[in-house]
């Protein structure tokens, strides 16, 4: 493991650095994104702020109450998730665009890991690591942070360590020394609760949870305890896993029995629209095209499609338009179904712009 090469890249103040670069006078003003503050009694969370309305303590999840006090002169905006989740699809295609046939990952809207082994050395990494954030700054007018280091663990940490706009390279040589003198927090499933649990035995910095015997440390925090003192001499064999892209989600199914009884197709029917309803949901993603597909009882095969004019994400406009497909197709005609299917394509991402999140097998097919 530790011949491995892997680079994190994390877009600086995501969500503000979009804002300030759609309105240029925002620059060099305290901006954040979230709820809005109402004068104070707005009852949401801040999503990001830029570098300047940090200064003032302001920062992601908390209450846009305390942000409204720490800076009432701030520009307070709205998220606007649909730009970007754009721009994030865009800065994740100039990176695959780049990076040939190495893994890639990506993580969140903003963030995203690539194995870059096959580069054979931490030079030529952090060469590729400078053209990642160049093309990205030249197409995008935004700027990138990239950690370079021998596993996922290290380089996370490394693309933190020169934020904003820095790229920063922790050779394995120097992993234990780099995360000797880090809290605790930084390692990856450390949150408030473990955090205060480690902090109850004395533990503050990664080098205080090197120097705790691991009895102690896994009888305060279970299983996990074990893999905290590996991480705390910076062991993560945690691969970059490719994902792959979700094009379309769909369901079919294929009647036991060939039938023409239109009470049964139609539930059938909307009871796959409703499956095909709650995966697109869960994915986050908007629809542009639906298809709906038949076959008759000779195997005759047809498909009808409709492009909306919007992406939507609603269920009475997938609903409408599954039917508005569908039901000419079956009072039209006297022949009976052999199976039925629907399917949602041309998306966009409503939330996470991870058009590529999903292991899960796409089109669905049952028996019924
Ligand atoms: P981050 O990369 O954690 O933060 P950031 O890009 O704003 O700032 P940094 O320069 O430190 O990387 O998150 C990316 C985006 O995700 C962020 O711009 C807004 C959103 N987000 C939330 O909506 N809520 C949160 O609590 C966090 C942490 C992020
Ligand atoms: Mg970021």
């Amino acid at each position: 493991m530790s011949d491995r090469i892997i680079l994190h890249l994390d877009m600086d103040c995501f969500f503000a650095a979009v804002e300030e670069r759609e309105d240029p006078s925002l620059r060099g003003k305290p901006v954040v994104v979230g709820a809005l503050p109402e004068g104070g009694r707005g009852r949401g969370v801040v999503s990001t702020s830029n570098y300047v309305a940090r200064k003032f303590g302001i920062k992601s999840a908390m209450p846009i109450s305390a942000a409204y006090r720490a800076c009432s002169d701030a520009i307070f905006l709205p998220v606007r998730m649909e730009l970007y989740a754009k721009v994030s699809n865009r800065i994740m295609e100039i990176i695959r665009s780049l990076s040939g046939s190495m893994l890639m990952e990506q993580v969140s809207v903003d963030e995203m890991y690539l194995d870059c082994t096959s580069l054979g050395s931490f030079d030529t990494a952090k060469m590729f690591g400078e053209t990642l954030r160049t093309a990205i700054f030249n197409q995008e007018k935004l700027t990138a942070s990239v950690g370079i280091g021998s596993s996922k663990l290290i380089a996370k940490i490394a693309s933190d360590a020169k934020k904003p706009n820095g790229c920063f390279v922790v050779l394995p040589g120097v992993t234990e020394d780099f995360l000797a003198l880090l809290p605790v927090r930084m390692l990856p499933g450390v949150g408030e609760k473990t955090e205060t649990v480690l902090h109850g035995l004395g533990i503050k910095t990664i080098t205080d949870l090197r120097n705790t015997p691991e009895e102690t440390v896994v009888a305060r925090c279970g299983n996990f305890g074990e893999r905290l003192l590996e991480l705390a001499y910076g062991i993560d064999p945690r691969e970059v896993v490719a994902q792959r892209v979700i094009k379309s989600i769909g369901r079919s199914t294929t009647f036991r029995k060939d039938t023409r009884d239109k009470t049964i197709i139609m539930e059938k029917f909307l009871e796959l629209c409703n499956e095909v309803y709650r995966e697109l949901i869960s994915n986050e993603f908007k629809f542009k095209t639906i298809t709906v597909v038949y076959r008759y009882s000779n195997f005759e095969i047809h498909d009808r499609s409709h492009s909306l004019q919007k992406p939507t994400n609603e269920w009475s406009s997938m609903k409408s338009a599954a039917l508005q497909l569908f039901v000419p197709a079956f009072l039209e005609t006297r022949r009976t179904f052999r199976l039925i299917g629907v399917r949602v394509s041309h998306f966009t991402s409503n939330v996470r712009p991870i058009a590529i999140i999903g292991l899960r097998s796409r089109r669905k097919s049952s028996t019924v």
